[in-house]
């Protein structure tokens, strides 16, 4: 009998046959099934499950307390019972010596499918009921543009939610130009659920159109192949991390020609006149200033100024151009462009922020809530921004910026993670191991021995969604699933709930927290909450055992065209922000003062800068990022991520030219390495690349050696690695894992073997 279920790449159904196979079919509904799909049989039973709970070998010994020890000692393996009384009495003595804000649960990560057994809602409803703790805010996807784009178009949630959908681009848009492309590996992943991922179709579609599609990318792969083969189609392989000069040479050149919309700056955007006096004033931000930065020919972004002008454009601009240094200023400058045309909120022109991204972005489904958990309220006011946590371990009592305030980092005492791996996801992993030794305590729920794991004093081992009952969907899913439980747990996890539920009782709230029902009661209450609503909509839902009975439900349908920012354009309502127009100059910014993100889209070299002293010994830029072969560092043991690898790293590609300067072959095994640290990767050459550029996706699970000097070498190929703890600005102190100077050499020595696809040492506890 085959079970439903679904996962962030996409809904599918589980056969699980003799010998413990499982078959994985994908949702009969699914017209583009991810690839992603071949990692789930391998990674369900793989060697490095977590088979029962562990405690570090140290932390047994030694007791709670600072230590250079984790990620490097051995494991006990230890009964529930033990486990469990352990982390309750770490976690009272923490709460009682030094406060609930010295628990950090901030738990950044992907964790699975599964409205309920989420494992972030989980970790953060019990924490509620313990009396807070320190988290965090935003995202790594994210992070720059949630906090800015309040300042400039007054929500973020509308530009990400509403983007303009597919079917009204496919229609209506004359010319695409998108910074960052339209990667297709991307589209495949929506958090929560996918039963149709439609964006490949949309793609096609945009194809035989022959929508002429403006390419700005280092990496040709980010657009596909049939759209970039168009006649109009144009590659313009940019240096990374200079499109905001290339946006702002686009748009002197309409300005300088007159080319743009002086009415829809008049009636919709503030600050123009600013915006003007940096484009004219000092040094022109001309083609010929931007062509000597961004490496495109000065007549050709003056002939695409005049195309974008000339058409119904969208201009889009993917997230990873802000998970860089600055990463603000593409983003700003991309409204900026996209206003300076006065597309904004016409079908198929103006701003996108995502398209290719993730699947959800220009998707069409219902955007229906859909059941959810309580979390309850957090008494503990402090957070950070996400990607500060190694600085908040390290620098515990210092101050740093947040938008406009002056914070301090907490200390601390108790790190608490539940579905993230910062040891895939965090910059500068050297760095990183460094602030892990500063807390007493680290606890991790994991189903897999991932780098993190290795990392914690306590390990506990989870159950995975196929292990459990659940439902499911994602934002714009067209399905809400009915999660079947298809496997008996795998050695002896447990489900997240099932653990904190366990501990809540130890901390004397396991009432609270349960409110007594079982996993199959909440899931009864919260589809029947959610049903209420739906009811009073007028839809016509079944009861909860019809819907587990069929499986799924398919959701009533929205709108498949509309256009975002229609409505601020239509004069029928006003954005959110201090002048309730579109902001090209913001005095709320201006008035921070930061010098690393001031008032209105403006050029910033990065620090890490090939004009830099550092690039002399580190030529080469890395863009680190989002692997084709899972979802980040997901299943990196299942077939689909293990089939990407070259002799059993990560690859590395690299473009002929550069391979050959250096010696190297396709196929070799290369060192890749700065400042900060190594990895060993597998080079696949590719003259896809911009000359200069090398691409390294993350996920490989880190495997690290130490080498001289301390620093650290991943033997696996994860960029982070290589990358800086280095915040966006200090605007957003968002994630810039994107980028990073290298070099690359051939080898003088056999490379050690990958060894993270096995279990760490464990031995079993004598008591
Ligand atoms: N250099 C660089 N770094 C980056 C990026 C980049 O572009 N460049 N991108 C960043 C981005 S956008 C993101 S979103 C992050 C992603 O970073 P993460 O979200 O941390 O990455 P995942 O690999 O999805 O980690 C999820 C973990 O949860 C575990 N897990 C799965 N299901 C469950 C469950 O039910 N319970 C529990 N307890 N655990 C579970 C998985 O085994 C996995 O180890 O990475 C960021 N890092
Ligand atoms: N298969 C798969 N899909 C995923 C994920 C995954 O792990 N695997 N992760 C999901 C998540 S959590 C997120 S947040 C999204 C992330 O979505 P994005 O951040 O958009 O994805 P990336 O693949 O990191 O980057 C997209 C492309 O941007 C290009 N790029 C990098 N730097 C520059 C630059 O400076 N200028 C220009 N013009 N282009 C540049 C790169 O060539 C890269 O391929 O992806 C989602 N989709
Ligand atoms: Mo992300």
């Amino acid at each position: 009998m085959s079970t439903p279920t679904t996962s962030h790449w996409g809904a599918f159904r589980v056969r699980a046959g003799a010998g413990d196979t499982l078959t994985v079919e994908p949702h009969p509904a699914d017209p583009a099934p991810s690839p992603l799909l071949g990692n789930v049989a391998g990674g369900l039973r793989h060697r490095t499950r977590v088979a029962r709970p562990a405690v570090r070998r140290g932390w047994l010994d030694d007791g709670p307390g600072p230590t250079d020890r984790r990620g490097r000692d051995g494991y006990v393996e230890v009964d529930w019972d033990t486990a469990l009384d352990l982390v309750a009495a770490e976690l009272d003595r923490v709460r009682r010596e030094h406060g609930n804000a010295a628990v950090f649960g901030g738990s950044y990560g992907w964790a699975s499918a599964g409205r309920f057994h989420h494992a972030q809602s989980q970790l953060h409803r019990f924490l509620n009921g313990f009396g807070g703790y320190t988290g965090s805010r935003n995202s790594y996807s994210l992070g720059t543009s949630l906090v800015l784009l309040p300042h400039v178009v007054g929500d973020a949630e509308e530009v990400l939610r509403n983007a303009s959908s597919w079917p009204t681009l496919t229609e209506h848009t004359e010319l695409l130009v998108a910074f960052g492309g339209v990667p297709a590996k991307n589209v495949f992943v929506t958090p929560g659920g996918v039963t149709r991922h439609s964006t490949p179709g949309h793609l096609r579609r945009l194809a035989e159109r022959r929508v002429p599609v403006v390419l700005v990318s280092p990496l040709r792969a980010d657009l596909p192949a049939d759209l970039l083969a168009g006649t109009d189609a144009t590659w313009l392989p940019v240096v990374p991390g200079t499109d905001t000069a290339l946006m702002l040479a686009l748009a002197h050149t309409l300005v300088a020609e007159g080319l743009h919309d002086r009415a829809f700056l008049d009636a919709y955007t503030t600050g123009f006149d600013v915006l003007s006096e940096y484009l004219f004033g000092g040094t022109p931000k001309d083609a010929e200033w931007a062509a000597a930065i961004c490496g495109i020919d000065a007549a050709d972004i003056r002939a695409l100024a005049r195309r974008m002008a000339a058409a119904r454009t969208l201009v889009t601009v993917t997230w990873s151009l802000q998970r860089a240094q600055h990463g603000e200023q593409p983003v700003w400058a991309g409204i900026a462009l996209a206003a300076l045309l006065g597309q904004i909120g016409l079908p198929g022109g103006g701003f996108g922020h995502g398209y290719g991204s993730m699947g959800d972005v220009g998707d069409h489904g219902p955007n229906r809530r859909l059941p959810w958990l309580p979390q309850g309220a957090n008494p503990v006011r402090d957070f950070i921004p996400v990607a500060r946590i190694a600085d908040m371990l390290l620098r515990p009592g210092d101050t740093y910026d947040y938008d406009g305030e002056r914070r301090t980092y907490p200390q601390a005492r108790l790190v608490y993670w539940a579905g993230g791996n910062p040891f895939h996801h965090h910059q500068d992993l050297t760095r990183l191991r460094a602030a892990f030794g500063r807390p007493d305590t680290v606890v991790v729920h994991e189903p897999h021995w991932t780098s993190t794991a290795r990392h914690a004093d306590i390990v506990l081992p989870v159950t995975t969604s196929l292990e459990r009952d659940d439902v499911g969907g994602g934002r714009r899913d067209t399905h809400l699933i009915a999660m079947h439980r298809a496997v008996d747990p795998v050695g002896e996890a447990r489900d997240d709930h099932a653990i904190l539920a366990a501990l809540a009782d130890r901390l004397g709230f396991g009432d609270a927290f349960t409110e007594g029902r079982t996993p199959r009661q909440w899931l009864r209450h919260l589809y029947d909450g959610w049903r209420d609503d739906l009811r009073a909509e007028g839809h016509d839902v079944p009861d909860f055992d019809a819907f587990w009975a069929a499986g799924e439900y398919e959701l009533p349908a929205g709108p498949t065209h509309f256009t975002l920012f229609e409505d601020f354009r239509a004069g029928r309502t006003s954005l959110k922000t201090p002048s309730g127009r579109i902001e090209l100059y913001s005095a709320t910014v201006a008035g921070f003062g930061y010098p690393d993100c001031p008032g209105h889209p403006a050029w910033l070299e990065p620090d890490e800068w090939l004009g830099a002293p550092a690039a002399a010994r580190f030529p080469l830029l890395l863009i680190a990022n989002q692997p084709d072969t899972r979802l980040h560092s997901q299943l990196d043991v299942g077939a689909t991520s293990l089939a990407g690898k070259r002799a059993g790293r990560e690859a590395l590609h690299v473009h002929p030219l550069d391979a050959a300067d250096r010696g190297i072959l396709g196929g070799d095994v290369v060192r890749v390495f700065n400042d900060r640290g190594a990895c060993l990767a597998g080079v696949v050459l590719d003259d896809g690349l911009r000359r200069g550029v090398v691409r390294l996706p993350t996920g490989a699970w880190f495997d690290p050696v130490e080498e001289p000097g301390g620093r650290l070498l991943c033997v696996h190929g994860n960029p982070n690695v290589l990358t800086g703890d280095v915040p966006s600005s200090r605007l957003s102190q968002g994630c810039t894992g994107q980028h990073a100077l290298v070099e690359i050499a051939a080898l003088t020595a056999p490379p050690p073997p990958v060894t993270v696809h096995h279990p760490p040492s464990l031995e079993r506890s004598s008591a």
